[in-house]
């Protein structure tokens, strides 16, 4: 992979970037590959560079209907952690973040991730019990992660309000110390330069508008650019995941709600970990310009449009106030929101789909941003081999029907 000088950064920067080189080329799509995968999100890239590299299949095209990260990738507040309840989820969470922990070298690509430690709060007697036992669940499966104290909490985080007096005092946190924050877009852009070094193809402005089938099994997809064929097709379209199955006649259980976030004027360092209370629905971290990245629970109706609704900003601007009294007078500088696709469970579907040679990675709800590069991992591998990765094998379509549930709701840390 390419590397540059100090001369050669020194020559861009002095030619106003005019021979800067891609990151990536833009192909015409081909008239058939042995893999296509559908988005070009995080996840999508993710599978088509570890199909490359793990498996020797580079026969790809990545199909995008707008802008590479266009949707959640980079539309997220970029919270990484492992510290899931049931020992499935703890697998794969925890394969991701280990992955995490080696992806800048692995790219040769800078993804900004950061382990500045993410705190869940708690604020009721409940809400202490549950997480407890989810902190012990997760020490259990090599998950770090600490009980704090009121007065732990204090150190780590000065500017939290602790009174006792508060609506919903904090009683305690769960706290994983190897969790963090990256950068959402450099994710996206570096997948995709890494897998475009392999010769996948990424075609983007490239809407795939229908699966077709012969006999049962996948031949192709038509797109907004014409039909092309393939052998097989993953689809990884956050937000759009039951729209794409219907393509092929699958109904999912899948819900998708919008979920929004907004970032605040840059401030002085003030906040070095990453804060979060889903009991009263807000959290936080800084951004490495000083503004707050602030978020809270997913809008409560269903809806395709990538906004959300006022009262669920003012709520978490409340809480806000409450638990940070000092940020009281910050400004906002903009919001925005995704379309989150939730499972009844709060856990994700990667598999095989009921049509031969299709492949479904999606519902990852309010919390897949961390599991990127482990979700393009073990998707990779199950279009490879056709089989699920024993990873991923727990995550099926059919535990809908089979009650093989993986519960996730406490732990997803923002309210669905
Ligand atoms: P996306 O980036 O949405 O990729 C899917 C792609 O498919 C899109 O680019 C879309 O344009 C494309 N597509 C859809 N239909 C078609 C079609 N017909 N043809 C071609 N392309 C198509 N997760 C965390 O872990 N931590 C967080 O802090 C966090 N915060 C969040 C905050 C917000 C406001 C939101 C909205 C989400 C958050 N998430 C978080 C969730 C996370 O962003 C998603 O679970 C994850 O990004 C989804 O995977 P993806 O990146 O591949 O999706
Ligand atoms: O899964 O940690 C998470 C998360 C934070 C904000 C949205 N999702």
């Amino acid at each position: 992979m390419k590397r540059f000088s100090f001369w050669s950064v020194a020559r861009n920067a002095l030619s106003s970037h005019a021979h800067w080189p891609r990151q990536w080329r833009s192909p015409e799509p081909k008239p058939a590959y042995d893999v296509i995968i559908v988005g070009g999100g995080g996840h999508g890239l993710a599978t088509a560079y570890y199909l490359a590299k793990e498996h020797g299949i580079t026969n790809v095209a990545v199909l995008e209907k707008g802008w590479l990260g266009g949707g959640n990738t980079a539309r997220n507040t970029t919270i990484v952690r492992s510290n899931y309840l049931w020992d499935e989820s703890a697998a794969l969470y925890e394969h991701s973040l280990k992955l995490w922990e080696g992806l800048s070298r692995d790219l040769n690509y800078n993804v900004m991730f950061s382990q500045r430690g993410v705190m869940n709060l708690c604020h009721t007697l409940g809400d202490v019990r549950a997480s407890r036992r989810r902190s012990e669940a997760n020490r259990l499966n090599g998950v770090d992660s600490e009980w704090l104290e009121p007065a732990d909490i204090k150190r780590i985080c000065p500017i939290l309000n602790l009174s006792p007096s508060l609506r919903y005092p904090v009683m305690g946190a769960t706290f994983q110390p190897r969790g963090g924050v990256a950068r959402h877009d450099a994710v996206a852009w570096g997948f995709a330069r890494a897998a475009d070094a392999c010769g996948v193809d990424i075609i983007q402005n490239c809407a795939v508008i229908g699966l077709r089938r012969e006999g049962g099994r996948i031949v192709g997809v038509d797109t907004t650019r014409g039909a092309i064929d393939a052998k097989k097709v993953g689809v990884v379209a956050a937000g759009h995941s039951s729209v794409l199955a219907e393509m092929a006649g699958i109904r999912l259980p899948i819900q998708s709600h919008p979920l929004q976030a907004l970032v605040s004027e840059p401030i002085k360092p003030v906040l070095h970990t990453v804060i979060m209370s889903s009991a009263i629905h807000v959290y936080l971290s800084q951004s490495d310009k000083g503004e707050l990245v602030i978020g809270a629970g997913a809008d409560g109706y269903n809806s395709y449009a990538q906004r959300g609704s006022f009262h669920v900003i003012e709520e978490q601007m409340a809480a806000l106030c409450e638990l940070f009294p000092t940020l009281g007078r910050l400004r906002m500088l903009r919001s925005w929101g995704g379309i989150v696709d939730i499972c009844p469970d709060a856990s994700p579907i990667i598999g095989k789909m009921p049509v031969d040679g299709l492949y479904l990675n999606g519902g990852w709800g309010t919390g897949g941003f961390k599991a990127t590069p482990g979700s393009g991992w073990v998707f990779a591998w199950t279009i490879a081999k056709d089989a699920p990765h024993p990873i991923n094998a727990p995550f099926t379509l059919d535990r809908f029907t089979t009650g093989a549930l993986i519960a996730e709701h406490g732990a997803a840390a923002v309210a669905h």
